[in-house]
């Protein structure tokens, strides 16, 4: 027959408190979002998921209409937002949705704010991974930009000013 002592039953929740950690160790980061003012506008969750990242926004104070909504290659947020670089672009693509020698890991789908300024939308990334490519030595961030992307202008979808930006940080 099988005694189990007091410290045989510790050591058995603490395997199961390990599991459970590692099956929720699934890789996560965030940005807190701001506006060239230093106000913030919100924040977006990335999970990585066995298909790609899936990137949760939850936004507020954006101006209404269709913005272009990327992953860029340095974690840098200073306006106007110029120091988060260029679309992340690991594998050296052309920029687009549309376009034929694209898209940079970083493209992903514009966003539509309503009147209120405010919007909550999933969207999964199947190219982007919380991995160290992107967590390189420079990092990465979040930019939203004035106008919407165009899917296919080389490099940057022609999308205009950044309005928003945050730094993807663990
Ligand atoms: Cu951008
Ligand atoms: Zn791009």
């Amino acid at each position: 027959m099988m005694k189990l002592t007091g410290a045989s039953i510790l050591l058995a929740a603490a395997a199961l408190v390990a599991a459970s950690q590692t099956a929720s160790a699934a890789e996560q980061a965030s940005a807190a979002m701001m506006n060239a003012n230093g106000e913030s506008v919100g924040a977006v969750t990335l999970s990585e998921t066995p298909h790609g990242t899936l990137l949760h926004a939850t936004l507020k104070n954006l101006p209404a209409g269709a913005h272009a909504f990327h992953v860029h290659a340095v974690g840098v947020c200073e306006p106007p937002f110029k120091s988060a670089g260029g679309h992340f672009n690991p594998a050296g693509t052309k920029h687009g949705i549309t376009s034929a020698e694209g898209m940079h890991v970083g493209d992903m789908p514009n966003i539509h704010v309503p009147d209120s300024g405010a919007l909550e939308i999933e969207v999964l990334n199947t190219q982007l991974r919380l991995d160290d490519a992107l967590f390189d030595e420079d990092g990465a961030a979040i930019v939203i930009h004035e106008g919407p992307d165009d899917y296919a202008s080389d490099p940057a979808g022609a999308a205009g000013p950044r309005i928003a930006c945050g730094v993807i940080g663990k």
